[in-house]
């Protein structure tokens, strides 16, 4: 059968994953997803319900964005994009959930913008709040190391990217006169076709 990946088009979780199996040369179906919406069939592959999904062409269903780029990366190997040694893999894993935490505010504070004036600004507040402590987190590391794990392209910076990808959508790249290395380092991943091509596009 067919690779089939379920994601909608601007879901940041998903470009992890879409950046991945591009990196990879791997092909996929895109099931478009309606979160609004769920159908049994995609409740009965992701019981959480959300996006994305992995039914990978062996048959097997893999959901969270984590969890499925680990599993590319360990069936796929080549390129790789978590370090072999155990501890730095650790390190890896612990860089993505630090980049997912920052997209989960992002999330959260775009989901509060929207409410127009019934926003509240406190929340706001909290939430950009967090986004600044984590940005400012991976703005220290790239003073150490071109890329935010070590001077490879890892899945932290997968993580990261898309979550700031999503971030520019909602906001605009006002971050970028704040967090320099971070512009830097983010206009330099988009000169990779599987960056390029996964940008969010505007509703
Ligand atoms: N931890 C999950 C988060 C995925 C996630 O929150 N996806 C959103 C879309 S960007 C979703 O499916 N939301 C639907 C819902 O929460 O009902 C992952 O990394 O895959």
């Amino acid at each position: 059968m067919a690779r089939q990946l379920y994601y909608s088009g601007r879901s940041p979780y998903a470009r992890k994953v879409r950046i991945v199996l591009a990196e990879k040369q791997l092909s996929y179906q895109h099931v478009d997803t309606n979160i609004r919406q769920k159908s049994p069939k995609f409740l009965r592959l992701n019981p959480i319900g959300k996006i994305p999904v992995l039914v990978d062409d062996n048959g097997l269903v893999f959901w969270d964005s984590t969890l499925i780029v680990e599993y590319l990366d360990d069936t796929y190997p080549e390129p790789s994009f978590y370090p072999s040694d155990r501890l730095e893999r650790w390190r890896c894993r612990q860089g993505e959930e630090l980049a997912d935490a920052m997209t989960d505010q992002v999330v959260a504070l775009w989901l509060e913008t929207r409410k127009g004036d019934r926003a509240d600004a406190q929340v706001q507040a909290q939430h950009q709040v967090v986004i600044d402590r984590l940005l400012t987190v991976f703005e220290q590391q790239l003073q150490l190391t071109p890329y935010l794990l070590s001077d490879r392209l890892s899945a932290v910076d997968i993580a990261a990217v898309s979550g700031l990808g999503y971030y520019s959508l909602r906001f605009g790249l006002g971050w970028q006169s704040r967090y320099p290395r971070l512009a830097h380092w983010f206009d330099q991943l988009h000169q990779r076709p599987s960056l390029r091509d996964t940008i969010p596009q505007p509703d």
